[in-house]
């Protein structure tokens, strides 16, 4: 199975409907979805999803902005997946993040940066996991797949 991770649309990008242009990059990457969920994430299951940011100061903050309105939680498979996303994603802070990249084309802040991609294996295993029972993720064929990778022959 190729590697999966989790991507959250974080509330701004749901206010500043860019759902659709987020979810296009991904698409015409050759990502498969294989999970999504649109919901008002708890302060608590924020605070799950952060677990690694417990102890930082931007914690409260942070919880406070992902349980503020609506999110999309979604998992995307293809080989290599985290590792792509991240650079798609771009840094951290739109205002710093390259031209080109999801947070670098369409944010310029400091915190609302549009979109969450797991930054490891652990981590996107431990992030599904927060979101989706195993029996929520649909396993299918994508029909055009070896368009996408090509054939080892
Ligand atoms: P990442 O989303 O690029 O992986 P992390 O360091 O994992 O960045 O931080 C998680 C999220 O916390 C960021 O996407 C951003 O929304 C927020 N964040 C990170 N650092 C700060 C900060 O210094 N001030 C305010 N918010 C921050
Ligand atoms: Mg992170």
């Amino acid at each position: 199975m190729a590697e999966r991770t989790l991507i959250i649309i974080k509330p701004d990008g749901i206010q500043r409907l860019l759902a659709g242009r987020i979810i296009s990059r991904l698409e015409e990457r050759g990502f498969k979805l294989v999970a999504a969920k649109f919901t008002h994430i708890s302060e608590e299951l924020a605070k799950k999803l952060y677990k690694v940011h417990s102890d930082k100061p931007f914690l409260k903050g942070l919880v406070k902005f992902i349980s503020s309105s609506p999110s999309l939680v979604m998992v995307w498979e293809a080989d290599g997946i985290i590792e792509i996303v991240r650079k798609m994603m771009g840094a951290t802070f739109g205002c710093e993040a390259e031209a080109g990249t999801i947070r670098g084309d369409l944010s310029c802040g400091k915190r609302y940066n549009l979109i969450h991609g797991s930054d490891s294996p652990e981590s996107a295993r431990y992030e599904i996991s927060v979101f989706f029972g195993p029996d929520e993720i649909v396993d299918y064929e994508l029909t055009n797949a070896h368009w996408i990778y090509g054939v080892n022959d």
